[in-house]
């Protein structure tokens, strides 16, 4: 038996802008994950640099942080057994142009021709990666 684990899920500011809340949520409910903390808030820029602290130096960081705090964000903790990797499936590639049809990014994202690829959500992407997001984010 695995334990359960927790991981991070942002619904971004191109998610919140499009009424998308809703339907990333239902989908993480249907695929029988459960919320276990919720948020919508602005995040200021020191939460956005130590959440994206990865990426600093590449040609979409300053694009990325402009983007994530053009708006509103959902911040979910999502729980279950192999969430992390669950989500990250559920929510597909990060290009939303080649993501597989049937995920949150192939569904319902496209690319807009922007510096920065809006794809609607963030997903951690390993157990200390979820901590480390879990415990900025909440
Ligand atoms: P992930 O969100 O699928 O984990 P990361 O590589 O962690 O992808 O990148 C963080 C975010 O930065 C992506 O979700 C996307 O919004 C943006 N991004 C990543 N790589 C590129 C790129 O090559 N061009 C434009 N935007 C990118
Ligand atoms: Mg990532």
């Amino acid at each position: 038996m695995t334990e359960t684990q927790n991981t991070l899920v942002l619904v971004k500011p191109d998610g919140v802008a499009r009424n998308l809340i809703g339907e990333i949520i239902a989908r993480c409910e249907a695929k029988g994950y459960q919320v276990t903390n919720l948020k919508l808030l602005q995040p200021s820029q020191g939460l956005l640099a130590a959440h994206y602290a990865e990426h600093e130096g590449k040609p979409f960081y300053q694009p990325l942080i402009d983007f994530m705090s053009s708006g509103s964000v959902v911040a979910i903790q999502l729980t279950g057994h192999r969430v992390i990797e669950g989500f990250r499936s559920l929510a597909g590639a990060t290009d939303p142009t080649v993501a597989a049809p049937g995920t949150i990014r192939g569904d319902l994202g496209r690319d807009w021709g922007l510096k920065v690829q809006q794809n609607l959500v963030h997903g951690s992407d390993s157990t200390e990666s979820a901590e480390r997001e879990l415990a900025l984010w909440f």
